[in-house]
């Protein structure tokens, strides 16, 4: 990826999860931002973006964390946001019976007083495949996976949504259910 393609993500990261506001863009309830407007608001922040840039940006984006309406006009992230505006109904969905969660070394100790907690985002992110958890984990320090046992959450009456690009989502996880 170059350089101009994986700062154009980041920003529409920024702008579509966090702070819409830092540019004067409005999102709805359900987080999608008018394209004309985005690519207008991120040309005054020096972001030369036009409708192809985009649509190749939410193509190839590694963890499809983007996607484009299917009229075309409009764009949202997936999943990930911290902006209490915006407040996706995604349907509840039965998960499997292990999910993955990666996390780092350094926050293990608090991670078993509180459970997971979402922080700054939504939601607690989990994932089907210990690769991306690995990765995910990375960002914050020397990596860990913690193995979620899902089903026994949701029988217990735990929701669970997944997003477009395969994230799963939970308000909380509780450590019984996290196994080190
Ligand atoms: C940790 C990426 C201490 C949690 C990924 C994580 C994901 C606790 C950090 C998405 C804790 C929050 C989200 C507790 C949770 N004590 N630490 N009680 N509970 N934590 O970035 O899951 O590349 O908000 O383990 O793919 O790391 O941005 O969440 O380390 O889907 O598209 O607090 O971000 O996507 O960090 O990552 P984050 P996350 P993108």
């Amino acid at each position: 990826m170059n350089k101009k393609y994986t700062e154009t993500s980041k920003f529409l990261s920024y702008i579509l999860r966090h702070q819409p506001e830092s540019v004067g863009l409005s999102l709805n309830k359900e987080g999608w931002a008018v394209i004309s407007d985005l690519i207008l608001l991120s040309a005054k922040e020096g972001y030369e973006i036009n409708y192809d840039f985009l649509q190749s940006i939410v193509e190839n984006s590694d963890k499809k964390r983007f996607i484009i309406s299917e009229d075309g006009l409009r764009i949202r992230a997936s999943q990930g946001h911290s902006t209490q505006d915006v407040s996706i109904q995604y349907s509840e969905k039965t998960p499997p019976e292990i999910l993955y969660h990666g996390t780092a070394i350094r926050f293990i100790s608090s991670i078993r007083e509180q459970g997971l907690i979402p922080k700054e985002r939504q939601y607690v992110h989990l994932s089907e495949d210990k690769g991306t958890g690995y990765q995910v984990g990375q960002r914050y320090g020397k990596p860990i996976i913690l193995i979620i046992k899902t089903m026994e959450m949701h029988e217990q009456g735990f929701k669970f949504y997944q997003a477009e690009n395969g994230v799963w989502l939970t308000d909380s996880v509780p450590f019984k259910f996290i196994q080190v």
